[in-house]
Parts: C-alpha cells; structure tokens; sequence
C-alpha cells in the first residue's frame, strides 16, 4: 500500500486535530449515526489514555469512539477518494455517515477504504471511527481479558509496555485518479558501480506504465516502458549508513500522451547480505549499535510526534548509535522515511511481543499454561500473525533503511509447537522478501540447548540481563555467563550474533560507589562488563541497548513509574549511560570494536 503524497495527479487533506470522542459504555448503541452526544474531545494524532483525568476512560477495555466532519474538497469530483488511517490502535471501524466502509485488525500498520461512492465532491460527511485496545488469544500482541467480581473488565498481556491505544498517527482523505497507481516494489542490487533496480507498479487497471529514476538532484539518471522491469544507474551513489542517498523511482500512467496518474517512490541502492558470522551492507561488514526503543511519550502515548522523532534521531546520533529495533511493532512510516533520509539502520519487528505464556509483563518464569495450544495462542493466532508480516513488508519493503526483520520478540522457542508456529511464518517472510535476512530475538528462557527454532533464522538475536535478572549486583559473575552463552551459540549455529536486548533498571539521580543496582554507576559497569564479553565473541555483530528511554508500563510491583532502563529518561534527558555509551560508539563507525581482553 503507497503511502498517501500529494502529486501533481493525487491530493491529501490531513484529518489531524481535535475529535469529538466517547468511551463506548458513553454512547448509544450505534453512534456512528448521528453526532457524538459527548463533552470530550481527543486529539489525533495521540493514545487516547493519557489525555483524560477519568481513570475509567485510562482503564476501559473494548471499543472508543472518535468522530469529526470531513468536507471532501469541490475540486475532486470525477477522483476517487480514500480514506487513509495509518493505524488504529488495536482495531478499527470506519462509518461515513451511517456506512461501515472499513474494518481493520492489527495496531500498527494502515489500511484504507475507497469511499467515492459515499461521498461528493464539494460535501460534508459525518466521519465515525470506532477503536477497541483489546487483546485476546488471536490477536497480535496477545492478551486476555478477565471480569472481576463486581464485573470490570480487565486486559492482561505478557509485555510490559503499557497498552495505549486509539488513533495514534494520522487520519487523510486523498484524491487519486480512476486508473491509478495502486504499489511499487523496488529491488535493488550493486554490481560493482552500477546500481541495479528491479521494480514492479501494481496499477487499478490494465494500462500503460512508464518509470524514470531521478538522482537526489532531480536528474533522469535512468528510464524504462513498462509495469516491470528492470533498470541500471551507472556510476551509482550507493545508501550507506550514514551516508543516506536516496532516489527517485517516478512511475506515470500514461494514457493517450496524456499522465494520469504519477507516484514517486524514494528508494536507495544498496544490499544487505548474512555470510558465515557476518552481517554484511553493501558487502562490507557492519557493526550494529544503537538501542531498542518504543513510540513512547507522556500525555501523547504512542502517539506520533515529530518533535520526538527530530530529537530522538538527534540523541540516537550524538550517542554514535547508527542503527535501532522498532521494538515491538511496526512505527509511524514518518520514523522509517526519516531513518532513510539520515541513514540510520533500522531492524523492522511485527506486533507480535508475547507469543510466549511464560512471560508477564515482561518479567519470567511463573507456572503457566502452554503457548502453543488450542485454548491458547493457536492456529487462529498464526494467521493473525502471518497477516502482521504480511501487511508489515507490504509497507516498508522499499526502505533502505530496513535491514532486516523481526518476526518476533521473545517467543516461546522450546515448547511443543514452537516449530511448527514459527517455521511457515518464517517461510512467509522469506517469501514475501528475499532480500532481507530475517530473526527473531531470544527471552531467557531460550537457550541454546533447548531451543528449536534459531536455525530457521539468519541472526541470532539475544536480549539478555545478565546482571540485571540474573548476577544483580554481581557483574563479574554476569560477565562470565554473557561470555559463556555468547561462544556457546556461535558454536552451535556458526551464524552473526546480535545482542538485541541488554540492559539494566536505572534511577536517574541516584549515585553510589558501589555497584549498587539502580544507581546511574550502575548501569555504566553494567554496560561495561556485558561490552567486554561482546567484544571477546568474534561473531557478535552489534548490540542495541535496552532502552533508548524509560518508557511506560502496565501498572504492577515489578515497576516504579515505569522502566527505568532507559539511558535517557523519559523526557529525554541522558543518564551517564549516555555518556558512557557516546564514548564507546562514537569512534565505531559500525565497525567491531576491538578485543582488549
Ligand atoms: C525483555 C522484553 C522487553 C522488556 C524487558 C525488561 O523484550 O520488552 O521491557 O525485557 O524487562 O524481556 O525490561
């Protein structure tokens, strides 16, 4: 699916702003037909949860409704209009006036719904869009949702950020011609200076199809008939990390000499490649370092904001990191579009955090019920999670800056049936895009005696505290296990490592000479003794720090306010981790550092 841009055939009209809004024990039982009876309003983009003083609204599980008019501009008679919803925030309905015109399952990735036959160019429509934040055993992520006696609903997950939800990036209404350009695929390849592009233009009718490639500067630099095909730019200039240069693919209906429809599709040239124990761009080895992070901020939830975005890739950049997870679900595209721009590597994970009965917010090990089972994350789940990998390449498989993806983060990996759920997933995603390697990251509670699914993936991805859940307070001892397990692995499977969690809770402003857990000391030593265990492992290929910033969980014993693992806090300001980990990265420039054992 293209994202929506206005061009000289397409326009866009952003729906951001203040909705009327109701929690739906609020409202009659079908108030998408007429006004809101409601005080309140919310704002989108935002999580809904936050805004509100009402712990009632924080705290319901099921559906919230937001409602706002639309006016369809006069000039669009004779276009087709969409409607565009970059995510609803776990699952959406979408009424123009009393009509349902779109259903959609899944958090973070968009969906659309053509509504020129409800509409008119020119005329208001009543725009109604119910959100529900619950998750179940079919859902990704997974939940369940419990009633207490006195008949609350409760939602439980086994992740520990807190489940904010509604319409948390944008809403548009956009033009589009009747034959139009429906998606681009690009495939790119480097055979010694000439770039090569492979590209594919999915078109509403059969018609013809003309692309032209345009350098940064805007020059022809390469051009092609044809709904498919192949192209070459000689003397290229490839995407590195770090050095981002992006191309244009221009793909035209064309129809009697006339252009009807015209897209452009930004794309860089460069290839991603895992040989033996190295992960390799553009052919040369790349050293991952960065950070898990999340879509977090106060008030605004996950809600997009691109103050955030400008200032986190700014903090990202000043601590020398040139790569991060989307931990742990798809983020706005504005995140990848500027990842691209800049350069900064980017794992792309799905929603699926929690495939795993064993983990409670985020914390391990109690008695529980089988994953993989009828009554718990089943076939259904599956298909809700293969439908995830489906719409997540769907939308980014054109970013330079996505390396890689994740299918998954810490699912179970040694139960009965963990095989058979991740290997036609993993098929799926090979299918889907041949080009990236893909992963999934590792809990505790897989290791490499009894898990039965790395081999199916090209990396080994780690999240590990040792130091921190396990040898807290004692990082002598945690070195060594990190060391242990590092060469265990590599020796088992021969394939690049990459520790994709480590970190350690963090106080900001609490000080001790000794290693005290909490204490910003602390978690400098802790980095320290997990680096000096990366750096004795020849086949460990980076190492994303858990977490970019503290970041909001849901309410237990188990968190004061939160995660505190964050090496900025949640207002973004650097705990000494910062400085610590600018020191060691800065001088990298993705390359391993070296053993000083
Ligand atoms: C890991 C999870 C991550 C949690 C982290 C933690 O992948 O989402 O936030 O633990 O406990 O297991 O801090």
């Amino acid at each position: 699916m293209l994202k929506p841009r206005s061009t000289a055939t397409r326009e866009l009209v952003n729906l951001d702003g203040l909705w009327r809004f109701a929690v739906d024990t609020a409202v009659g039982e079908h108030p998408w037909t007429g006004p809101l009876d409601t005080p309140l309003e919310a704002a989108v983009p935002a999580s809904y949860n936050d805004l509100f003083t009402d712990s009632a609204i924080r705290d319901h599980v099921g559906r919230v409704w937001y409602q706002r008019s639309v006016r369809v501009p006069r000039g669009w008679a004779g276009e087709r209009v969409l409607l565009r919803l970059d995510a609803a925030t776990h699952e959406g309905k979408v009424y123009v006036d009393d009509t349902l015109v779109a259903e959609h399952v899944g958090g973070y990735t968009p969906f659309e719904a053509d509504i020129t036959e409800h509409v008119a160019a020119g005329q208001e429509f009543r725009l109604t869009i119910g959100v529900s934040n619950e998750l179940t055993n079919t859902t990704v992520p997974p939940g369940t949702i419990t009633v207490t006696a006195d008949g609350r609903r409760q939602q439980k997950y086994h992740h520990d950020f807190y489940n904010y939800a509604g319409l948390a990036r944008s809403v548009w209404l956009c033009s589009v011609p009747n034959a139009h350009i429906e998606d681009i695929t690009v495939v790119t390849g480097l055979d010694s200076t000439t770039g090569t592009v492979e590209y594919e233009v999915a078109t509403s009718a059969p018609v013809p199809v003309r692309v032209r490639v345009l350098d940064a500067l805007g020059t022809e630099v390469a051009a092609a008939e044809g709904a498919s095909g192949a192209l070459r730019i000689d003397d290229v200039t490839p995407w590195r990390p770090g050095a981002a240069y992006l191309y244009d693919l221009v793909a035209e209906i064309v129809d009697g000499g006339e252009v009807r429809d015209t897209y452009a599709q930004p794309f860089g040239v460069r290839t991603v490649e895992v040989r033996g124990t190295q992960f390799l761009i553009n052919g040369e080895p790349f050293y991952f370092t960065g950070f898990g992070k999340h879509e977090d901020t106060p008030v605004r939830g996950k809600g997009h904001d691109n103050a955030y975005l400008v200032h986190d890739f700014q903090l990202m950049e000043w601590a020398g990191a040139n790569s991060f997870r989307t931990t742990h679900y798809p983020y706005a595209e504005e995140v990848l579009d500027f990842a691209d721009r800049h350069g900064i590597v980017v794992i792309d994970e799905t929603a699926a955090v929690g495939i795993n009965l064993a983990v409670e917010g985020g914390l391990t090990g109690r008695p529980h019920k089988p994953t993989y089972s009828k009554d718990t994350l089943n076939d259904d789940t599956r298909a809700a999670h293969a439908q995830a990998i489906r719409e997540l390449v769907a939308r980014d498989k054109n970013h330079p800056s996505v390396v890689m993806w994740c299918v998954a983060n810490e699912p179970s990996t040694h139960e009965e049936g963990a095989r058979e759920y991740f290997e036609p997933l993993v098929e799926l995603t090979r299918k889907l895009d041949p080009t990236r390697p893909v992963c999934s990251t590792a809990s505790l509670l897989t290791t490499h005696q009894n898990d039965r699914i790395a081999d199916l993936f090209d990396v080994v991805c780690l999240n590990r505290y040792y130091g921190w859940y396990i040898a807290t307070g004692d990082l002598a001892t945690a070195e060594a296990l990190m060391e242990s397990e590092l060469h265990a692995w590599a020796g088992k499977l021969g394939k690049p490592i990459l520790m994709t969690e480590y970190g350690a809770d963090t106080q900001p402003g609490l000080h001790s000479v000794w290693d005290a857990p909490w204490s910003e000391e602390y978690q400098v030593a802790y980095l320290e003794a997990n680096h000096r265990a990366f750096d004795r492992c020849e086949a460990v290929v980076g190492e994303h720090v858990w977490n970019f910033a503290d970041f909001q969980t849901s309410p237990g014993i188990h968190r004061v306010d939160g995660n505190k693992k964050g090496v900025f806090t949640r207002d973004r300001r650097p705990k000494s981790a910062a400085h610590a980990l600018r020191a060691r990265w800065s001088c990298l420039n993705g390359r391993k550092p070296a053993n000083n054992a």
